[in-house]
């Protein structure tokens, strides 16, 4: 492990004042409510600036709470951004944990330890809801929707789980219970295959006349299920199909119930909803709120989840401790494969916020997300924090919060100390350097005042669909990103203009920075760390 992970702030990084409230026995015991949002962008929310939709609920755990403006999660897609959440393990250190088909087997093994495992150890109560995509089973495509799907999250730490196996856009499409199909209709067996269709079955790509909720504009064009074209071939479902524009209604009850019946032990909750992500088809009572169509209309949606969540917090009375983490599992892409709109809509709304590329993307957008930390008992109001904060420290942030030893070897990538910089804005301390992965699995580091990407070969443009710069080049590249840190460790030089937008790429310029940062780089990625300055 690397001796200097993090380092002191200058006090001018903290935007507004914050406070520490004194101590007593049950804040060492909070609730904790992780709020994972999918696809949601760094420019998304009204707390971050959007344009053309309200997020009040959002909005209010930011106002009361501590929000992060350099906060990033560990891959520009969801598989390995929560693999690495969820284990503190680089995603790239363990095989397949690459965008995961709905069949796939369970890529976190029972032996793993898991962030659940932290608080199981703390004697919390533990809960899974919506998105999971980290696989289920023993061995991919073997699964028995039938009957009982193991290993699955119980063999993880998680006491309940009501989830989706990957993505709303994979098949099965139907809620999963504690490892049984939710709702199951045995007059309707489930057959699951991504590599051939089902005798009889209709696709979207040859019977289109059957979309009558969403057509696809890319990909999305096997099975059908609620009108919509999916990835994947299924059969069978009957009344546990979902229907699209229920999905957030049906997690959020789950949760809510989960909270109302928390009489004794604490509990952490994970709670993976599948908005953003595509398909977007949110519940009618939120049609047209935001004049953006279905996307915008989903970040309403996930507005209102978020409230429902905070309402059940607070007439249980223990809003005050517990704490609200929420964020997203990487950054937002505007077309990803359904017509609906979402680009005609935007109406000058910048789901970026001003930043490079986007999902699947090296640049900033893909890893860079909303971050915000709300617990009224310990952190005072309104805090913005700028230092860099990444969600592979997730695993450690708890096991600190809950004063849980971390057994040897787990959560290998991620920081002791990130509960100091998560939860105390007052202590000024950040993370040292922050490792980003893109689709291709091109690996980026923000570190000081830039940030490097490593050479890969590559499109310039995202190729199948979504339009978005990947960041690859054959060459390095080299982007000033000031951080207003006071130290560097990496040559400084004070004169180079802030680039946020990684407009100038700096690295024939500067070629010592540009070795400096691939060593570093390369020792994280190659010996888990272990570079003193
Ligand atoms: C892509 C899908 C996209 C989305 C993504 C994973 C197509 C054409 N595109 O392959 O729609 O599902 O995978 O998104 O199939 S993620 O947020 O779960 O990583
Ligand atoms: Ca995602």
């Amino acid at each position: 492990m690397n001796i200097l992970k993090s380092r002191l702030l200058p006090v001018a990084a903290l935007v507004a004042s914050s406070g520490v409230c004194a101590q007593n026995a049950e804040a060492d015991r909070p609730n904790v409510v992780l709020i994972y949002a999918d696809d949601l962008g760094f420019g998304d929310l009204s707390c971050y600036g959007a344009r053309n939709v309200s997020t009040p609920n959002v909005d209010a755990l930011a106002q009361n709470g501590l929000r992060f403006t350099n906060a990033h999660s560990v891959a520009s897609t969801s598989t390995p951004s929560r693999y690495s959440l969820l284990t503190g393990e680089y995603p790239w250190r363990k095989e397949g944990t690459d965008v995961a088909a709905g069949n796939a087997a369970m890529i976190i093994s029972p032996e793993q330890f898991t962030v659940a495992d932290v608080f199981k150890k703390a004697h919390y109560r533990t809960a899974a809801f919506g998105k999971w995509h980290l696989g289920l089973g023993a061995q991919t495509g073997a699964q028995d929707w039938n009957g009982v799907v193991s290993p699955a999250l119980s063999d993880i730490g998680f006491d309940y789980s009501y989830i989706m196996a990957a993505t709303a856009d994979r098949v099965p499409c139907v809620f999963i219970e504690n490892g049984r199909v939710a709702n199951y209709d045995p007059s309707s067996p489930i057959e699951v295959s991504y590599s051939r269709n089902f005798p009889g079955e209709p696709t979207g790509r040859e019977n289109p006349e059957l979309l009558y909720n969403l057509k696809h504009s890319h990909g999305h064009d096997m099975s059908i299920v609620n009108g919509i074209g999916r990835i994947g071939f299924m059969r069978g479902g009957g009344n546990a199909l979902w229907k699209d524009e229920n999905i957030a209604d049906s997690i959020t009850a789950r949760a809510v119930d989960f909270i109302e019946k928390s009489d004794d032990a604490p509990f952490f909750i994970y709670f993976a909803t599948n908005d953003v992500h595509v398909p977007r088809f949110p519940h009618e009572r939120f049609r047209g709120a935001t004049g953006m169509g279905l996307r915008g209309d989903a970040i309403a949606q996930f507005d209102w989840c978020v409230g429902q969540v905070v309402d059940a917090l607070r007439r249980k009375g223990i809003l005050d401790n517990t704490v609200i983490i929420l964020t997203s599992d990487n950054g937002p892409v505007v077309d990803d494969g359904y017509a609906d709109s979402a680009e005609e809509l935007l109406n000058g709304h910048d789901p970026m916020g001003g930043l490079r590329g986007g999902k699947y993307s090296c640049f900033e957008a893909g890893t860079r997300v909303p971050f915000i930390v709300h617990w009224p008992e310990r952190i005072k109001k309104g805090a913005v924090k700028e230092g860099l904060v990444s969600q592979i420290d997730f695993v450690s942030a708890m096991a600190g919060l809950v004063n849980v030893s971390l057994p040897k070897d787990a959560a290998p990538d991620a920081n002791d100390d990130a509960k100091e910089y998560w939860f105390n804005p007052d202590k000024g301390l950040q993370r040292l350097y922050v490792v980003q992965m893109a689709s291709n699995h091109t690996l980026s580091l923000r570190m000081d005042d830039w940030k490097y990407i490593s050479p890969s070969n590559g499109p310039k443009m995202v190729p199948w669909g979504p339009k978005i710069e990947t960041g690859y080049l054959a060459e390095p590249q080299l982007y000033r990103i000031m951080d207003n840190k006071k130290q560097s460790i990496i040559p400084d030089y004070s004169s180079v203009p802030d680039d946020p937008c990684e407009t100038v790429n700096l690295a024939d310029e500067y070629p010592n920075v540009v070795e400096r940062m691939n060593n570093i780089l390369n020792d994280i990625r190659e010996k888990g760390v272990a570079w003193e300055d």
